[in-house]
């Protein structure tokens, strides 16, 4: 039987286990990125493992996600990034460099390789054609190191694309499309891996829209072929020789085809709180709009604000309406201000953001209350703008150009279709890397710069076989990362674990860190219930990390995404989940919760008996770790584990 392209990597790449969907599987990793939110912890975690150089073929450390620098924190740990970059190997992209999946697109992706990027949107490098992973921050510092990344042999869904766009519909529209039939739920271990006529009209950062924003139906990854369009964005890019030819075999075996007729996509829109809600824009058009932002790693491409600068030419933006944009990267940058795009978009009213993060993050331009704010990124989850009561709606740079200009959501198909812009690639991008510092040559003299700020990785204890500890927190259905660890105005904090800690699940619960942290220091286990897709979203460990600090020692859940889960395995915080989903119900918060007999029923093999002895009724848990996993948590966590062996 043939082969597809995510196996034919996989089998390259493969050190451990069998390629047997479902089971566990070791992979080289050939490339790594990191960003600055993710990345000192990351960096820290690697000096702390004690390896002199990195040992991937190529290294790279962004900072795009905090560059405000309100305070010092953040220039502390970017000048941290720097010098750890220096010392151990790694090139380092400066801020205002662009964001990491965009300028790691342009410069350094290749095909047929594979990435581990410790940020949750590193499958943007799919759409080159290599198997690109996002993953917490320590299994980064790992890979780093020379070990091999642990993931789930996936199942491989395959998407077949037929047809062409209708004029005024986008990629971003075939993703939201895609969401709308698989959900943001159910579809852990498995990958997208795109074939069919119609991908030969999507360019590489069109093909890069959709596997971006496929992180959002909680896919290990999404993959596109390597092709002539490839070759040719590469060449433009002048790297044709980083070009290599990757198709699928055509009897190639997969274990579900899903057939998208592109002529039939309408320009889709998420609304909140969830990219999930996928509706057609002609559902909602005529509600008013007060916000609308034009970036991020998912629209924030040359061909992006070609479209954006184009539909805002000679136009004023809606006097109700605050627009602003920001380019992916400099090479954008660079060049919508040489092509014109810039200053329509100057002329318009727009306010110009650097090439960061920003907005999607909620690092800055938060909206006003109850506002709609209208946004290109890919996650509109309640209160990641910064404002809880705002409603985000995802939508195309088509769809949000036209909304700032009108204030009003506006069906883009009502568009004529000789109006719509030719947003043709060029045949040479701008090349300039200088903002990309290269490793020192005498890394010896390289002397790491560490403020305040910085502090040791800290370490969890080797696990019990007894815990004895409150439920200290019951939460619903599809808490994403967000909801556990807030980012936005708290971002600065994410090299400070113990000041961070103070804001898990601030949102959901105000007390939950003082209550857990009480508990901790009685010498009790904290405990978290949830319901489906746990963890859902960024691939922040902090999500693990600063609970763990807090005492938490197990989640009790109906289910987890796949992120999440390995983030809580590595801090040594047992995954569990309900084996009958019902009894969710028989767990409330505050109950006393005890748990016996934990390491000979996982080193038997055996289900997790928890008795909730405020009700005295006991609970049956399942686990699905491997025997790798079972040891990283009797050592306290992958740090321990990897430096005991
Ligand atoms: C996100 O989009 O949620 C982030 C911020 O990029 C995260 C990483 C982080 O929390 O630092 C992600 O996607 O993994
Ligand atoms: Fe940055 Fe937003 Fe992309 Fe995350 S989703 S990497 S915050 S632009």
């Amino acid at each position: 039987m043939g082969k597809s392209i995510t196996y034919k990597i996989l089998e390259k790449h493969l050190v451990k286990g069998k390629l047997i969907p479902g089971g566990e599987i070791g992979i080289k990793i050939d490339q790594t990125l990191t960003q600055d939110a993710t990345g000192t912890m990351a960096y820290l975690q690697f000096e702390a493992i004690g390896i002199p150089r990195v040992k991937t073929e190529l290294s790279v450390s962004y900072v795009d996600h905090n560059t405000l620098q309100e305070g010092f924190e953040n220039a502390d740990d970017h000048k941290y990034l720097q010098t750890v970059a220096a010392k151990y190997g790694i090139k380092f992209s400066r801020p205002g460099n662009g964001i990491c999946h965009q300028v790691h697109l342009e410069r350094f992706s290749r095909p047929g390789k594979t990435l581990l990027g410790s940020d949750s949107h590193t499958p943007t490098g799919g759409g080159i054609g290599m198997l690109a992973i996002g993953a917490g921050g320590l299994d980064v510092a790992v890979a780093m190191g020379g070990g091999a990344f642990y993931l789930t042999a996936p199942e491989v869904i395959n998407v077949r694309l037929c047809g062409k766009l209708r004029k005024w519909v986008s990629a971003k529209d075939i993703i939201l499309d895609i969401l709308s039939i698989l959900s943001t739920k159910g579809n852990v271990n498995k990958v997208l891996e795109y074939s069919g006529e119609g991908i030969k009209s999507l360019s590489v950062p069109e093909r890069a829209t959709i596997t971006n924003m496929g992180a959002e139906t909680g896919v290990t990854t999404s993959i596109f072929p390597s092709d002539e369009i490839t070759r040719r964005f590469l060449k433009a890019q002048e790297r044709e020789s980083d070009w290599l030819e990757l198709s699928a075999d055509g009897n190639a075996e997969y274990d579900q085809i899903i057939e998208v007729d592109l002529e039939k996509i309408e320009p889709m829109v998420a609304l909140p709180h969830s990219p999930g809600n996928v509706v057609a824009i002609k559902e909602i058009v005529g509600r008013k709009v007060d916000q609308v932002e034009i970036g991020s790693c998912t629209n924030s491409s040359l061909r992006d604000l070609y479209i954006a600068g184009s539909i805002l030419k000679n136009k004023k933006v809606h006097p109700d309406v605050s627009l602003a944009i920001a380019p992916g990267s400099r090479q954008v940058f660079s060049m919508i201000a040489k092509n014109g795009m810039l200053s329509y978009m100057i002329d318009a009213g727009a306010r110009i953001m650097e090439s960061a993060c920003g907005f999607c993050i909620g690092s800055g331009q938060a909206p006003r209350t109850q506002a709609v704010s209208v946004r290109t990124s890919n996650r509109n989850f309640e209160g990641r703008s910064g404002t809880k009561s705002a409603g985000v709606y995802l939508v195309s740079p088509e769809a949000a150009a036209l909304a700032a200009v009108s204030g009003e959501f506006v069906d883009p198909l009502s568009m004529k279709e000789e109006d719509y812009p030719k947003a043709d690639l060029p045949e040479k991008f701008e090349i300039d890397d200088g903002m990309i510092i290269l490793p020192a040559d005498n890394p010896d003299k390289v002397e790491i710069f560490r403020g305040p700020n910085i502090g040791e990785p800290p370490r969890n204890s080797r696990l019990g076989d007894k815990l004895d500890g409150i439920a200290a927190i019951k939460v619903g259905d599809k808490i994403t990362t967000d909801h556990i660890m807030p980012a936005g105005s708290r971002l600065k904090f994410r090299s400070n674990i113990k000041k961070y800690s103070e804001f898990v699940f601030e949102e959901v619960d105000a007390n939950f860190a003082s209550n857990a942290a009480r508990i901790r220091d009685e010498n009790k286990a904290v405990f978290i219930v949830a319901g489906e897709s746990y963890g859902q979203g960024s691939s922040r460990e902090h999500a693990a990390l600063c609970p763990m600090n807090l005492g938490v020692k197990a989640v009790f859940a109906k289910s987890f995404e796949r992120i999440h889960a390995a983030n809580l395995v590595n801090f040594g915080i047992l995954p569990l989940t309900f084996m009958n989903p019902h009894d969710y119900e028989k767990i409330e918060k505050g109950d006393r919760i005890e748990i016996s007999n934990m390491l000979s029923s996982l080193n038997n093999g055996k289900n997790i008996i928890v008795f909730n002895k405020t009700k005295k009724i006991e609970i049956e848990m399942k686990y699905f770790l491997s025997a790798r996993q079972k040891d990283i948590l009797k050592a306290g966590g992958l740090l321990n584990f990897t430096k005991n062996c």
